[in-house]
């Protein structure tokens, strides 16, 4: 959707973000679940109605799944687990959808590698 594209053409592709915040607990975020490399949240414009981002907590780990090296492997895997997890404390074990978005034709905003986790609903294919 427009604004979705607006966001993302103008992302800042470099330095701290959003999430530095939230990791920090310096601006309040709704916590589903946190170990010590990764913490998720609620989004804060759901998309359905369980909509949570899951994000490795030490930023130098990856701004986006594209940048990705093999020294990230494990912290992918944390997150991907980390998203089961998520879903399953949120009760969507029986239909979820896991979202990278990567770069600015998918509509990245934040460049700080995240996950969605959205379930809630029936979900459509192909996504949009
Ligand atoms: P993406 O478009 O894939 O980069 O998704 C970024 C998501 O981050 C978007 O769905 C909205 C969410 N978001 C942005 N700022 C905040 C915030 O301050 N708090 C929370 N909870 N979510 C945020």
């Amino acid at each position: 959707e427009a604004s979705a594209r607006a966001a993302a053409a103008s992302a800042d592709r470099g330095g701290s973000t959003i999430f530095d915040k939230i990791i920090a607990k310096e601006i309040p975020s709704t916590i589903v679940y946190e170990d010590e490399k990764v913490l998720a949240f609620k989004d804060i414009n759901p998309q359905a109605p369980v909509h949570v981002l899951v994000i490795p907590k030490y930023r130098d780990a990856l701004t986006q799944l594209s940048k990705a090296e093999p020294r990230h492997s494990e912290i992918l895997g944390n997150l991907l687990y980390a998203a089961k997890i998520v879903a399953e404390k949120e009760g969507i074990l029986d239909g979820f959808r896991v979202v990278i978005n990567d770069g600015p034709s998918a509509c990245q905003s934040v460049y700080h590698l995240h996950l969605h986790v959205l379930g809630g609903r029936q979900m459509a294919w192909p996504p949009g």
